[in-house]
C-alpha cells in the first residue's frame, strides 16, 4: 500500500485475497472469510502490543505458569484473550483449543459455527523480553459432527485441514497463510493497518543449505540425530551446512521456507514425545510446509497422517525442504 509516498491503488490485501478465495469456491458461503478477517484482528493488536510491551510495562510475567509449566507472560494473556475473543464473536467456530488453556473452549450455541481452531496465541514468549522475534500460529478445522461440541472432534489428522497460517512478529509483521491452494505471506503496512500481499505463491528450495535445531540437547539426542547433525557439519560429506537457530518456532520455520533446509525438534532421553505440540505447532507448520513443497515427519509418518490423541500432545519434527526432511529420515531408518 503505501511504500515511500507511492501508493498503489490496487493492492491486494489480506481481506481482498480471502474474498476472491472465497469466489473461487461455489458453495462457500463466508463463514471461513468471516473467521480470517477476525484472525487479522487479533493479530493486529497483538503486534501492536508486542511492538509496545517495553513502553506498556507488558514485558515480564504475571506469576503464573500455564498448562505445560512454563511462566506466562502479560503478553501471553492478552494474546490469548484477544484470540478467543476476536474468533468467538466472529460467530463462525464451535470449539478453540489453546496452548495457554488446559480445556477445549466451546463456544455458546447462539454465537457458534461449524470452524474449529487451534492456535498458539504468543509461540516463543521467552523470547519477548530480549526483542527476539516471535509469533501466532493457528490451525482451522470443520467440525464434522453434528453431535454437541466435543473434544473428538478436534482430534483429527492435519490432512483434514481446511486452513492454516502464523503470523511473524519480527523485523516487520507477516502473516503467512494458506487455504490448500499454496502460500502466500501478507506483510503489515501499520501506517494502513492492512495486510497486504507481498509473497505470493512461496515455495521453499527443494533442498538448502542451513540446520536449525537446538545443539545444547547434542548429548541426549537419539544416536542417528548425533550421526546426521555430525555429517552435517564434516566436510568430507560435502560442503557444511550453516546453523541457524532462533528458539522461536514461527522465526525458524519462516526462514526455512524462504532460505530451504530443515527445522528439527527431535525426541531427546528428557523429551521422549518431542517438545513441540502437535495440534497448534507441528499440524498447521506441517501443512504450510507440504503447500509450500516442502515435506513435515515425525521420524516415522508425516506429520499430517497423525491421529492426534490429546490437544496437547506433543511430537517430534522435522520439516523443511524435502531432500533435507528425505536425507534425516535415512539416519532415522538406519537405526531402526
Ligand atoms: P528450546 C518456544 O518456547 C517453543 O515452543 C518454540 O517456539 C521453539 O521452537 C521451541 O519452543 C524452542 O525450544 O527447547 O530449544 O528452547
Amino acid at each position: 500500500m503505501a511504500s515511500g509516498q507511492q501508493f498503489d491503488s490496487d493492492c491486494i490485501t489480506l481481506t481482498r485475497f480471502v474474498l476472491a478465495e472465497q469466489k473461487k469456491c461455489p458453495s462457500a458461503t463466508g463463514d471461513l472469510s468471516q473467521l480470517l478477517n477476525s484472525l487479522q484482528t487479533a493479530v493486529k493488536v497483538v503486534s501492536c502490543a508486542v511492538r509496545k510491551a517495553g513502553i506498556t510495562q507488558l514485558f515480564g510475567t504475571v506469576g503464573e505458569t500455564n498448562v505445560q509449566g512454563e511462566e506466562v507472560k502479560k503478553l501471553d494473556i492478552l494474546a490469548n484473550e484477544l484470540f478467543i475473543n476476536m474468533l468467538t464473536s466472529s460467530y463462525t467456530t464451535a470449539i478453540l483449543v489453546s496452548e495457554e488453556n488446559e480445556q477445549i473452549i466451546q463456544i455458546e450455541t447462539e454465537k457458534q459455527g461449524k470452524y474449529i481452531v487451534c492456535f498458539d496465541p504468543l509461540d516463543g514468549s521467552s523470547n519477548i523480553d530480549c526483542l527476539v522475534s516471535i509469533g501466532s500460529i493457528f490451525a482451522i478445522y470443520r467440525k464434522d459432527s453434528d453431535t454437541p461440541p466435543c473434544v473428538q472432534d478436534v482430534l483429527q489428522p492435519g490432512r483434514k485441514l481446511v486452513a492454516a497460517g502464523y503470523a511473524l512478529y519480527g523485523s516487520a509483521t507477516m502473516m503467512v497463510l494458506s487455504t490448500g491452494n499454496g502460500v502466500n505471506g501478507f506483510m503489515l503496512d501499520p501506517s494502513v493497518g492492512e495486510f497486504i500481499l507481498t509473497e505470493p505463491n512461496m515455495t521453499v528450495p527443494k533442498k538448502g543449505k542451513i540446520y536449525s535445531l537446538n545443539e545444547g540437547y547434542q548429548y541426549i539426542w537419539d544416536d542417528a540425530i548425533k550421526e546426521y547433525v555430525q555429517a552435517k557439519k564434516d566436510p568430507s560429506k560435502g560442503k557444511p551446512y550453516g546453523a541457524r537457530y532462533v528458539g522461536s518456532m514461527v522465526a525458524d520455520v519462516h526462514r526455512t521456507i524462504k532460505y530451504g533446509g530443515i527445522f528439527l525438534y527431535p525426541a531427546t532421553s528428557a523429551s521422549p514425545k518431542g517438545k513441540l505440540r502437535l495440534l497448534y505447532e507441528c499440524i498447521p507448520m506441517a501443512y504450510l510446509m507440504e503447500q509450500a513443497g516442502g515435506s513435515a515427519s515425525n521420524g516415522k509418518i508425516p506429520i499430517l497422517d497423525i491421529i492426534p490423541e490429546g490437544i496437547h500432545q506433543r511430537s517430534p519434527i522435522f520439516l523443511g525442504s524435502k531432500d533435507d526432511v528425505d536425507e534425516v529420515l535415512s539416519y532415522i531408518k538406519k537405526y531402526t
